[in-house]
């Protein structure tokens, strides 16, 4: 069995070591132009040529959960795209929204200037009840988001294409339910893949709709968010602030008015990060299954999107 690896900004090395190390027959080297065909791939944001030359793929996999880059490129036609399928990505995920919404809701920006500045005061004590959360994508991550919320007894409202039961979330389906989504949740919290449907989703319409006092919190992509809208959101006081780890162009430009914006805090893309060792397992365990003609999680349908 032959694979090839193909991974933009990711050091090589240790990933060869470990795919050798978990399946020692096989052939495993980077991918160079001109390279043989290969059986599958392992690849974050690969080149067109990557592509065009390794037409006879089985699969490929992505070493990360979104793949709205990959889908941007002409694919090997018979190759199945496979996503990282949660990996250790799930529970970072949880604990950074969460401390995004706590940080938020107890105030401890203004406890931390307040300390700064030698002030020992109290703030009122805040409800829960006036801050529900809206999760956007319940999928294997906004699912674990959800569900960790719901730990803190906040009211919770989740948005998916299709019908969702999770215990302790109000579950809202597809656009009918998008807008009755927005004004029941405070908080929006944006975990859906970036596809057609949703690029721009979070602009000055749907950031009207939510309840005063708003929060955004974006860790899916960039590309959902209209940039212009969410200041001129906050300067009107209707947002009262937004935490973001995704942007339009990585990394955040210089002079962008998100850097030094009082009501924003910004993070490099890292909520949740690509777990090597637990990739490398699942990988294994999927070249196994198809081997065997098993079926697998995490396949992505092109056609949708994600
Ligand atoms: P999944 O594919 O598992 O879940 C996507 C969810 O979004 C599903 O619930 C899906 O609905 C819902 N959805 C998709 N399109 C629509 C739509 N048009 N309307 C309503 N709901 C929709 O994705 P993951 O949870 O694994 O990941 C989500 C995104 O998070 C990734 O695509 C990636 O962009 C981002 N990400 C960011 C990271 C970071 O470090 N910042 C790290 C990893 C991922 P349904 O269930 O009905 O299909
Ligand atoms: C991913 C990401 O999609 O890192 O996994 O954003």
């Amino acid at each position: 069995m032959k694979i090839t690896f193909c991974c933009t900004d990711t050091k090589a090395e240790p990933w060869l070591q470990g795919l050798c190390t978990a399946l020692p027959g096989a052939d495993i080297s980077v991918w160079q132009p001109g390279a043989p065909q290969a059986d599958y791939a392992v690849v974050w944001a690969p080149p067109q040529q990557f592509m065009d030359e390794q037409a006879g793929l089985k699969a490929l996999f992505n070493i990360g959960a979104g793949v709205d880059g990959l889908l941007k490129l002409r694919l090997p036609p018979q190759a199945l795209v496979v996503r990282l399928d949660d990996a250790g990505m799930a529970v970072q995920m949880a604990e950074y929204v969460c401390h995004a919404v706590i940080r938020h809701f107890r105030e401890f920006d203004g406890y931390e200037a307040d300390m700064a500045a030698g002030r020992w005061g109290y703030r009122k004590p805040r409800l829960r009840s006036d801050f529900p959360i809206g999760v956007m994508g319940l999928g294997v991550l906004g699912e674990r988001v959800a569900r960790a919320l719901v730990q803190f007894e906040f009211p919770i409202n989740g948005w998916s294409r299709s019908p969702k039961a999770i215990e302790g979330v109000r579950a809202f389906t597809g656009a009918e339910q998008f807008n009755a989504f927005l004004g029941a949740s405070r908080v929006l919290v944006n975990l859906l893949p970036l596809t057609s449907d949703t690029t721009n989703l979070i602009n000055k319409d749907t950031l009207a709709r939510l309840q005063p006092g708003a929060y955004v919190i974006n860790v899916a992509r960039g590309a959902h968010l209209v940039d212009e809208d969410l200041l001129a959101a906050i300067a009107s006081g209707h947002v009262a602030g937004a935490t973001l780890d995704v942007f339009r162009t990585e990394p955040l430009p210089a002079g962008h008015a998100f850097w030094s914006h009082p009501r924003i805090t910004i993070t490099p893309h890292t909520s949740a990060r690509t777990l090597r060792e637990e990739s490398i397992a699942q990988i294994v365990g999927k070249i196994g299954a198809l081997s065997r003609c098993e079926p697998i999680a995490g396949i992505v349908d092109a056609g949708r999107g994600y």
